[in-house]
C-alpha cells in the first residue's frame, strides 16, 4: 500500500481576510483534481488530505492568543471555524463522488508544548479499509503543558506521514514553492538548507504557525521525499498526485542527491 498524504494551505482554500471567507471555486477545483486521483486510483494508493485553516482559524487563533493562553471559548471559536472550512471541502469533495470524512484532531490528539504528543489513529486505518477518505486540518488541541495549542496542518501531516510510513508528501500552497529571492529553489536538504534558511521569504497575511520556514522545517525532520507547489494553479495537484515532482523537493534524508 502506497500511502499519499496532500495538505492543501489555507491560502489556497480561502481568502486572506480577519473573518472566516472562503475561496469557493478553488474549493471545487482541487477537489475535482483529488476526486480524479481517487476514483481511478482504487484502494492500494490510499490518500489522507489534510488542510490548513487560513482566514478560518488564524485571525481566530491570533485574537485568543494572551499570556494566560486560550480560554475556554477562545478554543472553541477557533475549533468551530476550521471545522466549518472542513465542511465546505468535505461536501465538495461528496458531490464529485469522493467518500470523504472529517477527522478532528481536537477529538483525537493530545499536544505537549505545541507539538503532537498523543493521537488516536486506528479510526483512520479502518476507513481506509473502507475506501473512506479521512480529511484532517490543522487545529487547536488540548495540551499539557500549555493548556490548549494550535497544531498546523503542516506539523499534522509530516506527523501521519510517519505514522503510515507515506511515500510521498505533498504541500499544496498559494505560490511556486519555496521562493528565495524570487526563485523556486528546486531542492532543499540538511546539507543546503542554512544556505537557503535566511532568503526564504514568508507567507502574507495572518499566520500564527510558521509559515513557509515552519514547512521547510517539519518536512526537514522525515525521511520522505516530500514537494512543496502551487496548488493555486490548475492541474498541479492532479500532477502531484500523478507522481510529478512540483515545484520545491524537501527531503531529511541525510545524503539527499538530486534525482
Ligand atoms: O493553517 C492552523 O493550521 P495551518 C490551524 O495549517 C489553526 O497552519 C486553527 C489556526
Amino acid at each position: 500500500m502506497s500511502i499519499t498524504i496532500l495538505k492543501l494551505g489555507g491560502s489556497v482554500l480561502t481568502e486572506k481576510t480577519d473573518t472566516p471567507t472562503p475561496k469557493p471555486a478553488a474549493i471545487n477545483r482541487c477537489a475535482s483534481e483529488i476526486a480524479s486521483f481517487v476514483l481511478s486510483a482504487g484502494s492500494g494508493s490510499p490518500l489522507i488530505l489534510v488542510h490548513g485553516a487560513g482566514s478560518f482559524g488564524h485571525p481566530q487563533a491570533k485574537k485568543h492568543d494572551s499570556p494566560d493562553g486560550f480560554t475556554n471559548f477562545g478554543i472553541i471559536e477557533i475549533h468551530r471555524a476550521v471545522t466549518s472550512l472542513n465542511d465546505l471541502l468535505i461536501e465538495a469533495l461528496i458531490k464529485k463522488g469522493v467518500p470523504a470524512a472529517p477527522v478532528h484532531p481536537f477529538g483525537c490528539m493530545v499536544a505537549e508544548n505545541g507539538r503532537i504528543a498523543e493521537m488516536k489513529t486506528a479510526q483512520i486505518e479502518m476507513m481506509f479499509a473502507r475506501g473512506i477518505m479521512p480529511v484532517l486540518h490543522g487545529d487547536v488541541v488540548m495540551d499539557r503543558g500549555a493548556g490548549a495549542s494550535i497544531i498546523s496542518g503542516d506539523q499534522l501531516a509530516t506527523y501521519l506521514a510517519v505514522r503510515f510510513k507515506a511515500a510521498r508528501i505533498g504541500f499544496g500552497t498559494a505560490v511556486d514553492g519555496v521562493l528565495a529571492d524570487g526563485a523556486v529553489v528546486p531542492l532543499i536538504t540538511r546539507a543546503n538548507f542554512e544556505s537557503v534558511r535566511p532568503h526564504i521569504q514568508g507567507s502574507e497575511g495572518t499566520d500564527v504557525t510558521g509559515g513557509m520556514l515552519g514547512k521547510v522545517l517539519e518536512l526537514l525532520e522525515v525521511d520522505i521525499d516530500s514537494y512543496i507547489f502551487n496548488a493555486s494553479k490548475e492541474t498541479v495537484i492532479a500532477g502531484f498526485l500523478a507522481g510529478d515532482e512540483p515545484g520545491t523537493r524537501i527531503t531529511g534524508r541525510a545524503e539527499a542527491a538530486c534525482k
